[in-house]
């Protein structure tokens, strides 16, 4: 009999700890509640469809309780399962203005949790992939009490793991603790997440580009530039480059790192800083996408070493491919330099 090997994510997240001899294992706890917190979610977006069809639209379902849209039951959801944990200081989500605070009891973690607890949620009820975004970093506050903004606003480059899991033909858990990036697919039959992508790495160049084409007429004209350069013919280049847009920021980038390819949520003359936010779209992205191999930028600085202001700050960004992102910030510095004369 052919002897099947597989590693379920609990298992290799206890391997990956036993690599660091000094670990505690809190980070692997919170990688744990974290996966238990996706498999419910990922449970309810399957059953999305069947609101409508037995009849949950209204303030109730059949059980009495409140039926909520997915993208607070996921954000409640992720709250749930991480707050009683013991590992962290504090949180903070997409979904809510302020930080959000552990219980008295439970706040003396080491860790910070920032997460978009459903991302591309203007796709669901089209059933197209969405996803939850998580960052983790180190708390910087005193170690003995609750923890606050400063916690939470550190430079990307300062974070211990980052992942997604996106909810599409299967549901995937992709996360990188600082050492390559690792895909684990959840398996229904088991509810087990097993390994299934083994240290992901991105293509250097791509043929692949992602972008809102619509909002063409506001961008900057270094953009217009690259993107009429990629849908030019040259073989020896390799284009012209296919097109690929979701509008599904995980998916779309899900995608480009296994493919190889280049998303981009630019500034405009209408949105002077983009549309994506920094703290948990765009550092943990750029966390993930670099250990793969790949870049990420605002168009002139890495993602990474931007110091953020605020939780919810948007900032431009194009990541993926290394040689693509390049490309385009180098066509955008040209075109400063022809305005700036
Ligand atoms: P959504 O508004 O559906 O939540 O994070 C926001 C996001 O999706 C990204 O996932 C996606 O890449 C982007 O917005 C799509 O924006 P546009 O509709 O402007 O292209």
């Amino acid at each position: 009999m052919p002897q099947i090997k597989f590693l379920t994510l609990a298992r290799h997240i206890v391997e990956e700890e036993r690599k660091y001899p000094g670990a505690t294992g809190e980070l692997s706890s919170l990688l744990h509640d974290l996966s238990l917190a996706a498999k419910v979610i990922s449970l309810e977006v399957n059953k999305a469809g069947l609101v409508d069809i037995i009849g949950f639209t209204g303030d109730n379902n059949i059980h009495g309780e409140q039926v909520k849209k997915l993208d607070i039951f996921a954000h409640d959801m992720m709250v749930r399962a991480m707050d009683h944990g013991g590992h962290l200081c504090v949180m903070a989500s997409e979904e809510e203005e302020d930080v959000i605070h552990i219980p008295s009891r439970f706040n003396i973690g080491k860790y910070v949790l920032l997460f978009d607890p459903l991302d591309g949620s203007s796709n669901i009820d089209a059933n197209v992939s969405i996803g939850t975004i998580f960052s983790i970093y180190r708390r910087v506050s005193p170690d003995n009490g609750a923890g606050t903004m400063e916690d939470c606003l550190q430079k990307g480059s300062q974070q211990v793991a980052a992942g997604y899991i996106i909810y599409g033909s299967s549901t995937i858990f992709v996360y990188t603790a600082g050492s390559g990036v690792h895909g684990f697919t959840l398996d229904p039959a088991f509810g087990e997440f097993i390994r299934s992508h083994q240290n992901i790495t991105t293509p250097k160049k791509s043929r692949i580009y992602s972008i809102n084409e619509g909002n063409y007429l506001y961008w900057h004209p270094g953009l217009k530039k690259y993107i009429k350069y990629l849908q030019e013919e040259d073989e020896k280049t390799e284009r012209p480059y296919t097109g690929r847009y979701i509008g599904s920021m995980v998916a779309d980038i899900h995608r480009n790192m296994l493919y190889g390819g280049i998303f981009m949520y630019p500034a405009d003359s209408r949105s002077p800083n983009g549309k994506l936010r920094l703290m948990y779209e765009c550092n943990p992205m750029a966390f993930i996408v670099e250990q793969a191999g790949g870049r990420a930028s605002d168009g002139k600085n890495r993602i990474l070493d931007i110091q953020p202001k605020t939780l919810h700050q948007r900032v431009p960004i194009f990541i993926g491919s290394e040689a693509d992102v390049k490309l385009v910030e180098s066509f955008i510095a040209k075109e400063e330099v022809k305005a700036a004369k």
